[in-house]
């Protein structure tokens, strides 16, 4: 892309909405709000110990996760920015037990919002990359909005999107035709394109999952994990990178980069638990980006796309990234002795 010819999202964005007719005004709106509340998110996290940000809320959210200071931040910038703008029906979220109805002082628009405001809370505190995830879908049922009208499966998502506060602001999105990147530019306050048409190799030499948990997998993801350490020697026949920053944002954003497999898969601590992320605006998502960059992401059993979620802070297991490692992990799921 030419380095003169700078793009901002609002013109990325109407030029869609014409060429294309994928964006209607709502949504696009829409797309603006968040992208200008990612940017008031930005400012705090920037402002760390400077702006009273760090450390806790001294509350906990419905998963039992104590939340810090920037998750309740993040999660009102959200909400203030979007309730007004009568683009939306309601929200929802991980930091919000119930899902948030659009009062009804604002006019209702067609589209439901979700989103994890802070993903990676644990590393607010220690300066790595944080980030916003955020899902969109129509509200389809006719009724007044409720916690079933957000039960939808994330092949329905209208768009999806992260924002990654690393050493550069960057969002990435998608309404279903592509992957594109917008980088922060501070100076000017606008996001601007630095990256379409992102593709995800089908292969790749670098994986990222917690080694830690590793005793409480089940077998097939030992059998790959163990089959990728063996390097050159093993059955793999290569070397193996390994990274994992514990921001779900940050490893998708490598991904979404150079490749690479991320998972957090079911194990044995909690086996009641599916997994340990959050279904609808964690992994839906996700999916739906890597996805549309050519990767490919499944639980181990089925297209995380195609799961029909049965309540809001559903957990999913989540294998994602280039395709042909995506695949692999699923065949040794689906066919353990293989
Ligand atoms: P959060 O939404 O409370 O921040 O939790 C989700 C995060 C993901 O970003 C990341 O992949 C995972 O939790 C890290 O988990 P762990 O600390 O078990 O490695
Ligand atoms: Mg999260």
């Amino acid at each position: 892309m030419s380095k003169t010819k700078a793009i901002s999202l609002t013109q990325y964005l109407i030029e869609q909405q014409r060429e294309a007719e994928l964006i209607p005004s709502q949504l696009r709106l829409l797309i603006e709000v968040v992208a200008r509340a990612c940017k008031r998110i930005a400012i705090s996290v920037n402002k760390g110990a400077l702006g009273d940000v760090l450390g806790t809320a001294g509350t906990e959210n419905v998963q039992g996760e104590v939340q810090k200071k920037l998750d309740v931040i993040a999660n009102e910038v959200l909400i203030e920015a979007n309730e007004w703008g009568g683009h939306l029906a309601g929200m929802a979220s991980e930091e919000m037990d119930d899902i948030y109805a659009v009062p009804n002082r604002y006019p209702q628009g067609e589209y439901l919002l979700l989103f994890d405001p802070l993903d990676g809370s644990s590393n607010i505190d220690v300066n790595v990359s944080i980030g916003t995830i955020f899902s969109v879908l129509k509200h389809t049922d006719g009724h007044a909005v409720d916690a079933s009208s957000f039960l939808q499966a994330g092949s329905k998502q209208v768009a999806a999107g992260y924002c990654v506060y690393g050493p550069q602001t960057t969002l990435v999105l998608t309404v279903g035709k592509g992957v594109v990147m917008f980088t922060l530019d501070r100076e000017q306050g606008s996001w601007v394109l630095t990256q379409d048409k992102v593709k995800i190799p089908e292969d790749t030499k670098e994986f990222a999952i917690n080694m830690s948990n590793m005793r409480h997998w089940a077998p097939p993801v030992k059998r790959y994990i163990d089959e990728n350490l063996a390097g050159k020697e093993g059955p793999r026949g290569k070397d193996f990178n390994m990274r994992w920053v514990a921001s779900m944002v940050a490893d998708v954003h490598r991904i979404l980069t150079r490749g690479g497999v991320f998972l957090y898969p079911w194990d044995k601590r909690e086996p009641d638990k599916p997994g340990k992320l959050r279904l609808l605006y964690e992994a839906n998502p996700m999916s739906f980006l890597v996805e549309q960059a050519g990767g490919a992401s499944t639980n181990g059993i089925q297209r995380i796309l195609d799961i029909e979620p049965i309540k809001l802070h559903e957990r999913v297991a989540v294998i994602l990234g280039s395709k042909n490692e995506v695949e692999r992990v699923t065949a040794y799921h689906r066919d353990p002795v293989a």
